[in-house]
């Protein structure tokens, strides 16, 4: 049967490497950084004319689409996931690691019908790493299929979580608490990356078991759960259930021993959805 979305993924992958050179460039030139929440969210010139670049380039081609970008949700626009085909998208996930030069930056273009991903392309752009996924289809980087680990001892996995860019005490001391007990399980290891997408993709490559986060948004997480389950991986919420990408969670693993053992560890902490309303604080 012919494959509907191949074109629009095509034009992605496409869009996605063009919005990588943009970031490249940038690197070695001047950028403008500014904050979002606070002074450790950060946000710079880059993001903003990267999404624009995608969102145009995508606008011109599907018209009739919806679209939920990072930089166009902290500006005040909607983030809902409706029936319609969505495209969400974070120009760069990564921003802090771009802004000190951290090699680990990527585009995220992640594809929805009737709510259900179809499609995510994700360019780590400092690495030229091209990684890709198509519901029922596969993962993929530069073209090899990925697979996930086979490990099912937690005692033998590298797990992968971040700190985010909540720094209230009670969040930090919930975030070191988990990573603790984690630590302790014992695993072999756990380490930060920097970028929600790229660590995902480590877990779909097979180079870490896990990947959890609290806090986390739909635009970080959406283009690489399309990679992770198709390299044959889970993703759940920090309770054991099916992830919802606008809950602000995730847990991604190689199988679902994994998954529900580093779940069991989380302690979660209260997040705005993506998906709620917006008011007058801005969203961390
Ligand atoms: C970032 C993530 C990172 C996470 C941060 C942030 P951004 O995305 O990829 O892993 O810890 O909270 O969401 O803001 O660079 O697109």
């Amino acid at each position: 049967m012919a494959d509907p979305w191949q074109n629009a993924m095509d034009y992605a992958v496409a869009v996605a490497r063009k919005a990588g050179a943009v970031i490249r460039h940038a690197l070695q030139n001047d950028m403008m950084i500014m904050c979002k929440s606070s002074s450790v969210d950060l946000v710079t010139k880059t993001d903003q004319k990267v999404e624009e670049l995608i969102l145009s380039s995508i606008k011109e081609k599907f018209p009739t689409h919806s679209f939920i970008g990072e930089e166009s949700v902290s500006a005040g626009q909607p983030c809902v996931l409706t029936e319609s085909p969505t495209w969400i998208i974070d120009p760069v996930d990564g921003t802090t690691n771009f802004v000190h030069g951290f090699p680990f930056v990527a585009v995220c273009i992640g594809f929805a019908v009737s709510k259900e991903l179809v499609f995510g392309v994700v360019y780590s752009c400092m690495e030229d790493k091209m990684y890709t996924g198509r519901t029922g289809k596969g993962a993929f980087c530069n073209g090899e299929p990925l697979h996930v680990s086979k490990q099912t001892d937690i005692r033998q996995c590298l797990v992968i979580s971040e700190f985010g860019s909540n720094r209230e005490p009670q969040v930090v001391s919930k975030i070191f608490s988990t990573m603790k007990k984690i630590l302790c399980i014992p695993v072999h290891g756990v380490r930060s990356i920097g970028s929600a997408a790229i660590n995902m993709c480590l877990v779909a490559s097979g180079s870490a078991e896990a990947y959890y986060e609290m806090g986390i948004h739909c635009w970080d997480i959406a283009a690489a759960s399309v990679i992770v389950k198709e390299a044959g991986g889970v993703l759940m919420d920090a309770e054991g259930g099916p992830l919802d990408l606008m809950s602000r969670q995730v847990v991604a693993a190689n199988n679902r021993t994994i998954a529900e053992r580093i779940a069991k560890e989380i302690e979660a902490f209260p997040a705005k959805r993506d998906d709620a309303p917006q008011g007058d604080t801005p969203r961390n």
